[in-house]
Protein backbone atom coordinates (compact mmCIF):
# COMPACT_ATOMS: atom_id res chain seq x y z
CA UNK A 1 0.00 0.00 0.00
CA UNK A 2 2.88 2.49 0.84
CA UNK A 3 3.87 2.51 -2.90
CA UNK A 4 0.89 3.11 -4.38
CA UNK A 5 0.70 3.83 -8.15
CA UNK A 6 -1.98 6.16 -9.05
CA UNK A 7 -4.45 4.61 -11.96
CA UNK A 8 -3.49 6.46 -15.87
CA UNK A 9 -6.30 8.84 -16.95
CA UNK A 10 -7.80 8.38 -19.84
CA UNK A 11 -10.68 9.87 -21.48
CA UNK A 12 -12.81 6.41 -21.50
CA UNK A 13 -11.88 6.07 -17.45
CA UNK A 14 -13.23 9.61 -16.80
CA UNK A 15 -16.16 9.52 -19.27
CA UNK A 16 -16.74 5.50 -17.36
CA UNK A 17 -16.71 7.42 -14.29
CA UNK A 18 -18.87 10.06 -15.26
CA UNK A 19 -21.53 7.84 -16.48
CA UNK A 20 -21.46 6.16 -13.53
CA UNK A 21 -21.51 9.24 -11.32
CA UNK A 22 -25.31 9.34 -12.39
CA UNK A 23 -25.84 6.05 -11.20
CA UNK A 24 -24.34 7.08 -7.65
CA UNK A 25 -21.20 4.56 -8.51
CA UNK A 26 -17.72 5.51 -8.08
CA UNK A 27 -14.55 3.57 -8.67
CA UNK A 28 -12.75 2.17 -5.70
CA UNK A 29 -9.30 2.32 -7.53
CA UNK A 30 -9.04 5.95 -7.78
CA UNK A 31 -9.42 6.75 -4.04
CA UNK A 32 -8.60 3.48 -2.07
CA UNK A 33 -5.37 4.73 -1.24
CA UNK A 34 -7.06 8.01 0.40
CA UNK A 35 -9.59 5.53 2.06
CA UNK A 36 -6.87 3.47 3.50
CA UNK A 37 -3.99 4.82 4.78
CA UNK A 38 -0.28 2.82 6.01
CA UNK A 39 -0.99 5.25 8.63
CA UNK A 40 -3.24 7.53 10.57
CA UNK A 41 -3.81 10.96 8.40
CA UNK A 42 -5.72 13.86 9.94
CA UNK A 43 -5.95 17.50 8.91
CA UNK A 44 -6.61 18.63 12.60
CA UNK A 45 -3.34 20.14 13.71
CA UNK A 46 -1.54 20.89 16.90
CA UNK A 47 -2.94 24.09 18.40
CA UNK A 48 -2.71 25.86 21.63
CA UNK A 49 -5.28 28.49 23.64
CA UNK A 50 -3.36 30.92 26.04
CA UNK A 51 -5.50 31.61 28.76
CA UNK A 52 -4.31 35.18 28.60
CA UNK A 53 -5.24 36.02 25.00
CA UNK A 54 -8.55 35.06 24.87
CA UNK A 55 -9.92 35.32 28.87
CA UNK A 56 -11.19 39.22 27.57
CA UNK A 57 -13.55 37.47 24.98
CA UNK A 58 -15.20 35.31 27.61
CA UNK A 59 -15.59 38.35 29.40
CA UNK A 60 -17.22 39.91 26.43
CA UNK A 61 -19.58 37.02 25.82
CA UNK A 62 -20.84 37.42 29.62
CA UNK A 63 -21.89 40.61 28.77
CA UNK A 64 -23.40 40.07 25.32
CA UNK A 65 -25.48 37.18 26.50
CA UNK A 66 -26.91 35.65 29.97
CA UNK A 67 -26.47 31.81 30.32
CA UNK A 68 -30.53 31.53 30.37
CA UNK A 69 -30.50 33.08 26.54
CA UNK A 70 -27.83 31.17 25.20
CA UNK A 71 -28.63 27.83 27.14
CA UNK A 72 -24.97 27.27 27.24
CA UNK A 73 -22.41 30.33 27.10
CA UNK A 74 -19.83 28.37 25.36
CA UNK A 75 -17.06 29.46 23.41
CA UNK A 76 -15.79 26.56 21.24
CA UNK A 77 -11.85 26.03 20.70
CA UNK A 78 -12.12 24.65 17.32
CA UNK A 79 -9.13 23.38 15.64
CA UNK A 80 -7.52 25.55 12.85
CA UNK A 81 -7.12 22.49 10.34
CA UNK A 82 -11.01 21.95 11.02
CA UNK A 83 -12.62 25.19 9.95
CA UNK A 84 -16.06 24.98 10.41
CA UNK A 85 -16.68 21.62 12.04
CA UNK A 86 -17.05 22.78 15.55
CA UNK A 87 -14.44 20.41 16.99
CA UNK A 88 -11.08 20.60 18.39
CA UNK A 89 -10.00 17.12 17.45
CA UNK A 90 -12.17 14.66 14.56
CA UNK A 91 -13.84 12.98 17.37
CA UNK A 92 -14.01 15.51 20.49
CA UNK A 93 -15.64 18.59 20.99
CA UNK A 94 -13.58 21.51 23.59
CA UNK A 95 -15.35 24.64 25.04
CA UNK A 96 -15.16 27.02 27.61
CA UNK A 97 -18.01 27.52 29.47
CA UNK A 98 -18.56 30.76 31.55
CA UNK A 99 -21.47 30.79 34.49
CA UNK A 100 -22.09 34.87 36.23
CA UNK A 101 -23.10 34.77 39.91
CA UNK A 102 -26.90 34.41 40.47
CA UNK A 103 -27.40 32.94 36.65
CA UNK A 104 -28.65 29.50 35.89
CA UNK A 105 -27.88 27.45 32.56
CA UNK A 106 -31.00 25.68 32.05
CA UNK A 107 -31.73 21.82 32.23
CA UNK A 108 -31.58 19.91 29.60
CA UNK A 109 -30.61 16.29 28.55
CA UNK A 110 -28.62 14.57 25.47
CA UNK A 111 -26.97 11.32 23.91
CA UNK A 112 -23.82 12.99 24.05
CA UNK A 113 -21.35 12.87 27.17
CA UNK A 114 -19.83 15.53 28.69
CA UNK A 115 -17.12 16.39 31.08
CA UNK A 116 -16.51 19.30 32.98
CA UNK A 117 -12.76 20.64 33.96
CA UNK A 118 -12.88 23.64 36.04
CA UNK A 119 -10.18 26.21 35.01
CA UNK A 120 -11.26 29.46 37.57
CA UNK A 121 -13.42 30.31 39.90
CA UNK A 122 -15.64 28.54 42.34
CA UNK A 123 -19.27 27.87 43.88
CA UNK A 124 -21.04 27.35 41.12
CA UNK A 125 -22.66 23.60 40.63
CA UNK A 126 -23.58 21.40 38.59
CA UNK A 127 -27.11 18.88 39.08
CA UNK A 128 -27.10 15.93 37.56
CA UNK A 129 -30.05 13.00 37.62
CA UNK A 130 -31.53 15.03 40.90
CA UNK A 131 -27.94 15.87 42.69
CA UNK A 132 -25.90 18.59 42.71
CA UNK A 133 -22.46 19.21 42.78
CA UNK A 134 -20.60 22.08 44.20
CA UNK A 135 -17.38 22.48 41.55
CA UNK A 136 -13.74 23.85 42.44
CA UNK A 137 -11.05 24.51 40.29
CA UNK A 138 -9.39 20.84 39.15
CA UNK A 139 -12.60 19.40 40.02
CA UNK A 140 -13.42 17.11 36.67
CA UNK A 141 -17.07 16.31 36.89
CA UNK A 142 -19.00 13.83 34.40
CA UNK A 143 -22.26 14.29 32.85
CA UNK A 144 -23.21 11.20 31.53
CA UNK A 145 -25.33 10.59 28.25
CA UNK A 146 -28.98 11.27 28.64
CA UNK A 147 -28.79 12.33 32.36
CA UNK A 148 -31.04 16.04 33.02
CA UNK A 149 -28.37 18.57 33.96
CA UNK A 150 -28.19 22.04 34.78
CA UNK A 151 -25.58 24.37 36.26
CA UNK A 152 -26.25 27.25 38.81
CA UNK A 153 -23.79 30.09 40.25
CA UNK A 154 -24.81 30.76 43.86
CA UNK A 155 -21.66 32.07 44.61
CA UNK A 156 -20.05 35.62 43.99
CA UNK A 157 -17.44 34.62 41.58
CA UNK A 158 -17.90 34.35 37.55
CA UNK A 159 -16.81 30.66 36.88
CA UNK A 160 -14.80 29.13 33.66
CA UNK A 161 -14.82 25.46 32.80
CA UNK A 162 -13.46 23.74 29.78
CA UNK A 163 -16.17 21.36 28.43
CA UNK A 164 -15.68 18.26 27.14
CA UNK A 165 -17.99 16.36 24.78
CA UNK A 166 -18.15 13.61 22.24
CA UNK A 167 -20.26 15.53 19.72
CA UNK A 168 -18.23 14.27 16.75
CA UNK A 169 -18.45 10.30 17.78
CA UNK A 170 -22.30 10.61 18.52
CA UNK A 171 -22.35 12.69 14.65
CA UNK A 172 -20.62 9.83 13.12
CA UNK A 173 -23.01 7.03 14.73
CA UNK A 174 -26.13 9.11 13.68
CA UNK A 175 -27.36 9.04 17.42
CA UNK A 176 -27.71 12.84 18.56
CA UNK A 177 -31.47 12.91 20.94
CA UNK A 178 -31.47 16.04 23.20
CA UNK A 179 -34.36 17.41 25.00
CA UNK A 180 -34.84 20.19 27.21
CA UNK A 181 -36.57 19.61 31.02
CA UNK A 182 -38.86 22.09 30.51
CA UNK A 183 -38.22 24.31 33.65
CA UNK A 184 -34.50 26.01 34.16
CA UNK A 185 -33.82 24.01 37.14
CA UNK A 186 -34.47 20.27 37.90
CA UNK A 187 -35.80 18.51 40.72
CA UNK A 188 -33.06 17.62 43.63
CA UNK A 189 -33.87 14.31 44.81
CA UNK A 190 -31.06 13.51 46.97
CA UNK A 191 -28.95 15.57 49.26
CA UNK A 192 -24.99 16.81 47.50
CA UNK A 193 -22.88 14.40 48.99
CA UNK A 194 -24.44 11.34 48.23
CA UNK A 195 -22.78 10.40 45.82
CA UNK A 196 -19.02 10.90 46.60
CA UNK A 197 -20.23 8.77 49.98
CA UNK A 198 -21.80 5.87 48.17
CA UNK A 199 -19.32 5.69 45.41
CA UNK A 200 -16.08 8.03 45.92
CA UNK A 201 -14.70 6.39 49.43
CA UNK A 202 -12.94 2.92 48.23
CA UNK A 203 -16.48 0.97 49.25
CA UNK A 204 -19.62 0.90 46.69
CA UNK A 205 -22.93 0.03 48.37
CA UNK A 206 -23.05 -4.15 49.07
CA UNK A 207 -23.71 -6.07 45.81
CA UNK A 208 -24.22 -3.38 43.45
CA UNK A 209 -23.59 -3.84 39.94
CA UNK A 210 -23.41 -1.11 37.00
CA UNK A 211 -26.15 -0.48 35.19
CA UNK A 212 -24.76 2.53 33.45
CA UNK A 213 -21.76 2.84 30.96
CA UNK A 214 -20.35 5.63 32.83
CA UNK A 215 -19.11 6.17 36.38
CA UNK A 216 -21.64 6.68 39.03
CA UNK A 217 -18.89 9.51 40.65
CA UNK A 218 -19.46 12.25 39.02
CA UNK A 219 -16.85 14.69 40.98
CA UNK A 220 -13.32 13.87 40.94
CA UNK A 221 -12.22 16.61 43.46
CA UNK A 222 -9.06 18.49 42.73
CA UNK A 223 -7.50 17.93 46.04
CA UNK A 224 -8.38 14.47 46.05
CA UNK A 225 -6.30 13.78 42.88
CA UNK A 226 -3.17 16.61 43.81
CA UNK A 227 -2.77 14.47 47.11
CA UNK A 228 -2.45 11.26 44.74
CA UNK A 229 0.07 12.47 42.62
CA UNK A 230 2.44 14.16 45.74
CA UNK A 231 1.77 11.06 47.58
CA UNK A 232 2.98 8.39 44.77
CA UNK A 233 5.75 11.12 43.52
CA UNK A 234 8.36 10.09 46.49
CA UNK A 235 8.69 6.59 44.88
CA UNK A 236 10.13 6.32 41.77
CA UNK A 237 7.64 5.33 39.03
CA UNK A 238 8.52 7.99 37.08
CA UNK A 239 7.43 7.04 33.28
CA UNK A 240 10.12 8.16 30.57
CA UNK A 241 7.25 9.82 28.70
CA UNK A 242 4.18 11.16 30.58
CA UNK A 243 5.95 12.00 34.19
CA UNK A 244 3.77 10.43 36.95
CA UNK A 245 0.11 10.15 34.99
CA UNK A 246 -3.11 8.91 36.35
CA UNK A 247 -6.36 7.96 35.01
CA UNK A 248 -9.53 8.22 36.07
CA UNK A 249 -11.39 5.25 36.78
CA UNK A 250 -15.19 3.89 37.38
CA UNK A 251 -15.28 2.45 40.94
CA UNK A 252 -17.77 -0.42 39.69
CA UNK A 253 -15.87 -1.57 36.76
CA UNK A 254 -12.19 -0.59 36.96
CA UNK A 255 -12.29 0.98 33.35
CA UNK A 256 -12.96 4.43 31.88
CA UNK A 257 -14.80 6.76 34.10
CA UNK A 258 -16.90 7.61 30.54
CA UNK A 259 -17.72 5.08 27.82
CA UNK A 260 -16.08 7.27 24.84
CA UNK A 261 -13.67 9.88 26.83
CA UNK A 262 -10.53 9.06 28.62
CA UNK A 263 -9.37 11.10 31.29
CA UNK A 264 -6.42 11.21 33.27
CA UNK A 265 -4.12 13.92 35.54
CA UNK A 266 -0.16 14.01 35.02
CA UNK A 267 2.50 15.52 37.16
CA UNK A 268 5.69 16.31 36.04
CA UNK A 269 8.17 16.99 38.11
CA UNK A 270 10.51 20.16 37.39
CA UNK A 271 13.25 19.12 35.11
CA UNK A 272 11.08 16.70 33.52
CA UNK A 273 12.47 16.40 29.73
CA UNK A 274 10.31 13.59 28.37
CA UNK A 275 10.74 10.87 25.89
CA UNK A 276 8.76 11.61 22.64
CA UNK A 277 5.23 9.44 22.63
CA UNK A 278 2.58 9.47 20.10
CA UNK A 279 -0.86 7.27 20.23
CA UNK A 280 -3.48 6.96 18.20
CA UNK A 281 -6.30 8.79 20.10
CA UNK A 282 -6.10 12.35 19.96
CA UNK A 283 -5.66 14.22 23.14
CA UNK A 284 -6.43 17.43 24.41
CA UNK A 285 -4.48 18.91 27.70
CA UNK A 286 -5.35 21.40 29.95
CA UNK A 287 -2.32 23.03 32.59
CA UNK A 288 -3.58 23.21 35.89
CA UNK A 289 0.03 24.51 38.03
CA UNK A 290 3.41 24.92 36.63
CA UNK A 291 5.16 26.09 33.73
CA UNK A 292 6.73 24.20 30.76
CA UNK A 293 6.84 23.08 27.20
CA UNK A 294 5.63 20.73 24.86
CA UNK A 295 7.03 19.44 21.30
CA UNK A 296 3.97 18.83 19.50
CA UNK A 297 5.01 18.32 15.77
CA UNK A 298 7.34 20.60 14.94
CA UNK A 299 5.56 23.03 16.87
CA UNK A 300 7.44 24.37 20.71
CA UNK A 301 4.00 25.33 23.01
CA UNK A 302 4.98 27.16 26.30
CA UNK A 303 2.53 26.83 28.19
CA UNK A 304 1.51 27.97 32.25
CA UNK A 305 -1.67 27.69 34.40
CA UNK A 306 -4.79 27.55 32.33
CA UNK A 307 -3.63 27.38 29.17
CA UNK A 308 -4.94 24.49 27.07
CA UNK A 309 -3.28 22.79 23.80
CA UNK A 310 -4.42 19.82 21.67
CA UNK A 311 -2.59 17.10 20.65
CA UNK A 312 -4.09 15.16 17.61
CA UNK A 313 -3.53 11.49 16.97
CA UNK A 314 -0.32 9.97 16.23
CA UNK A 315 1.37 12.99 16.44
CA UNK A 316 4.75 12.72 18.54
CA UNK A 317 4.60 15.19 21.38
CA UNK A 318 7.12 15.52 24.38
CA UNK A 319 6.90 17.30 27.33
CA UNK A 320 9.35 19.31 29.26
CA UNK A 321 8.58 21.04 32.71
CA UNK A 322 10.74 23.88 34.19
CA UNK A 323 8.41 24.00 37.51
CA UNK A 324 6.15 21.14 38.96
CA UNK A 325 3.67 20.84 36.60
CA UNK A 326 0.17 19.21 36.51
CA UNK A 327 -1.95 18.58 33.46
CA UNK A 328 -5.54 17.28 32.93
CA UNK A 329 -5.86 15.81 29.60
CA UNK A 330 -8.74 13.98 27.64
CA UNK A 331 -8.76 11.73 24.38
CA UNK A 332 -10.80 9.59 22.92
CA UNK A 333 -8.91 6.34 23.75
CA UNK A 334 -11.92 4.26 25.01
CA UNK A 335 -12.98 4.32 21.76
CA UNK A 336 -9.63 2.96 20.18
CA UNK A 337 -9.37 0.53 23.14
CA UNK A 338 -12.86 -0.89 22.61
CA UNK A 339 -12.48 -1.35 18.83
CA UNK A 340 -9.29 -2.62 19.29
CA UNK A 341 -7.48 0.23 17.37
CA UNK A 342 -5.10 1.73 19.61
CA UNK A 343 -1.59 1.47 19.44
CA UNK A 344 1.32 3.78 20.87
CA UNK A 345 4.88 4.36 20.03
CA UNK A 346 7.43 5.55 22.47
CA UNK A 347 10.99 7.18 21.74
CA UNK A 348 10.69 8.45 18.24
CA UNK A 349 10.13 11.93 16.82
C1 LIG B 1 -23.82 21.24 26.74
O1 LIG B 1 -25.02 20.71 26.98
C2 LIG B 1 -23.04 21.75 27.77
O2 LIG B 1 -24.51 21.02 29.46
C3 LIG B 1 -21.80 22.28 27.49
O3 LIG B 1 -22.99 22.41 30.01
C4 LIG B 1 -21.31 22.32 26.22
C5 LIG B 1 -21.59 21.90 23.88
C6 LIG B 1 -22.34 21.44 22.84
C7 LIG B 1 -23.57 20.90 23.06
C8 LIG B 1 -24.08 20.80 24.35
C9 LIG B 1 -23.56 21.72 29.17
C10 LIG B 1 -22.08 21.85 25.17
C11 LIG B 1 -23.33 21.29 25.42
Amino acid sequence: MATHVKPTPSNARADFYERIGAHSLAPLWEVLHNLVTPQPVTTAVPAMWRYADIRGFIDEAGELITAKEAERRVLILENPGLPGQRCITTSLFCGLQYILPGEVAPSHRHTQSALRFVIEGEGAYTAVDGERTTMRPGDFVITPSWTWHDHGNPGNTPMVWMDGLDIPIVRLLNGSFAEKYGADEQAITRPEGDSPARYGRGMLPLGERPTSLTSPVFNYPYDRTREALEAMRRRDQWDPCHGLKMQYVNPLTGGWAMPTIGTFMQLLPKGFKGAPYRSTDGTVFSVVEGRGTTKVGDQVFAWGPRDIFVVPGWTSHRHEATEDAVIFSFSDRPVHDKLGLWREERGRS
